[in-house]
């Protein structure tokens, strides 16, 4: 059993925990099939933000949202960043969006026409260019690119061009600013993507510079896929810069963080605890990157966070010294029980006294419901927005 008598440390490592939303899952989105529109979705950027900051008002860890450009293209970035702040909110990582756009049917950065690639270039420099409005220290890029069947162009060409187009990026990144560089199994490219996995996006990270870092999205691997091994091995290298969490059950399914396998985002949290990486000071960005495509928006991100601070909860609580004695001596079982009794320990309790005393509502979900906000926002707000897929 787990010491529970004092819990000083792991409570202050928890109540420095911070979860960034992301812009779009508080808007209307679906599969490809059908999408399924909810009432009192966001219809704006400045809704989305007010959501946003909701969701923190009612956590007290989800204190910066990312956006998506163009779905979150305003005229005044600046005021913009402005309007979040008065709500108690942070504008967090530009995502790019080189996905959507017809002349991006055969790829955007390794598009074997130059002037694709042109195009698809100067939309991360523009991205870069809303980061010194927003002060946003976080460029996240995620490509579509690949190929759809053997022969259709050359791999390896891709990977020049797809190096010379982060080369561009990354000389344009000023101050503080970084890359966060993810990849993906799959899809929309069914035979081979261009940054498939960790290990291509880590290659790419290095050539860069110390300023690249991995985004591992929890949804874009193939079953089975030891994700904290991902996470252990770029920690070592200080090539982890971020998450996309989200859970999936089979293929990208973005659904709510901890959802789908609560023992893997453990397992995760506790490679983050034991590299040291879980201090804000440290850098790693924690973000959720969700649809909620049937299950009302507003709880389920603020479920998603609850459900991010239980695991890291759990693996704050492991017996890292018992556990290390184990492992050397060769204690397989006893070694197995320690993390498990950290796993099996319940700790909600923990984490409500911790917004008790934080002023806040010990159940987030509750209080929502109590809020009206939901109701209000019913009321005003007519005819939301997509998020971008579906449409
Ligand atoms: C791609 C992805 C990436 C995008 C987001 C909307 O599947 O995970 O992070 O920017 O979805
Ligand atoms: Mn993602
Ligand atoms: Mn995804």
């Amino acid at each position: 059993m787990i010491d529970l008598s004092d819990l000083t440390a792991v409570k202050s490592a928890l109540r420095a925990q911070r979860i960034e939303t992301p812009s779009w899952a508080f808007a209307n989105s679906g599969t490809r099939f059908k999408v399924f529109p909810q009432a009192g979705v966001p219809r704006t950027p400045e809704e989305k933000i007010a959501d946003a900051a909701t969701v923190h008002r009612f956590t007290g860890a989800a204190p910066s949202v990312a956006l998506h450009i163009p779905w979150d293209r305003v005229a005044d970035f600046g005021a913009l960043t402005r309007y979040a702040r008065d709500l108690g909110v942070e504008v967090g990582a530009i995502n790019t969006n080189v996905f959507q756009d017809e002349d991006y049917k055969l790829g955007s950065v390794t598009n074997p026409d130059a002037g694709v690639r042109r195009k698809a270039t100067d939309h991360l420099l523009e991205a870069i260019s809303i980061m010194d409005a927003t002060g946003s220290r976080d460029l996240k890029l995620w490509f579509s690119d690949g190929l759809n069947y053997p022969g259709q162009d050359d791999l390896r060409d891709r990977q020049d061009r797809l190096a010379e187009a982060l080369r561009e990026a990354y000389a344009r990144l000023g101050g503080d600013q970084r890359i966060l560089l993810e990849y993906k199994l799959f899809e929309p490219a069914f035979y081979a993507t261009d940054i498939p996995d960790w290990g291509t996006a880590y290659a790419h990270c290095l050539e860069l510079g110390e300023r690249a870092t991995v985004c591992i999205d929890t949804g874009h691997h193939a079953p089975g896929t030891n994700i904290e091994f991902i996470v252990a091995f770029l920690l070592r290298a200080g090539k982890l810069g971020a998450f996309d969490f989200n859970s999936r059950f089979y293929a990208d399914d973005d659904l709510m963080a901890g959802a789908a396998d609560p023992f893997q985002l453990f397992r995760i949290m506790y490679e983050i605890v034991r590299g040291g990486a879980l201090d804000p000071a440290y850098g790693i960005k924690f973000m959720l990157d969700q649809c909620h495509n049937i299950e009302a928006k507003i709880p389920a991100i603020i479920r998603s966070v609850m459900n991010v601070q239980e695991a890291t909860a759990k693996a704050l609580l492991v017996d890292r010294d018992a556990l290390r004695a184990a492992q050397r001596e060769g204690r397989v079982l006893e070694s197995n029980a320690i993390l498990m009794d950290a796993y099996n320990t319940d700790v909600r309790p923990i984490l409500a006294d911790l917004r008790t005393e934080a002023g806040l509502d010990p159940d987030p979900i509750a209080a929502y419901r109590r809020s009206g906000y939901q109701e209000k926002i019913v009321a005003e707000r007519v005819g939301g927005d997509q998020a971008g897929w579906g449409a």
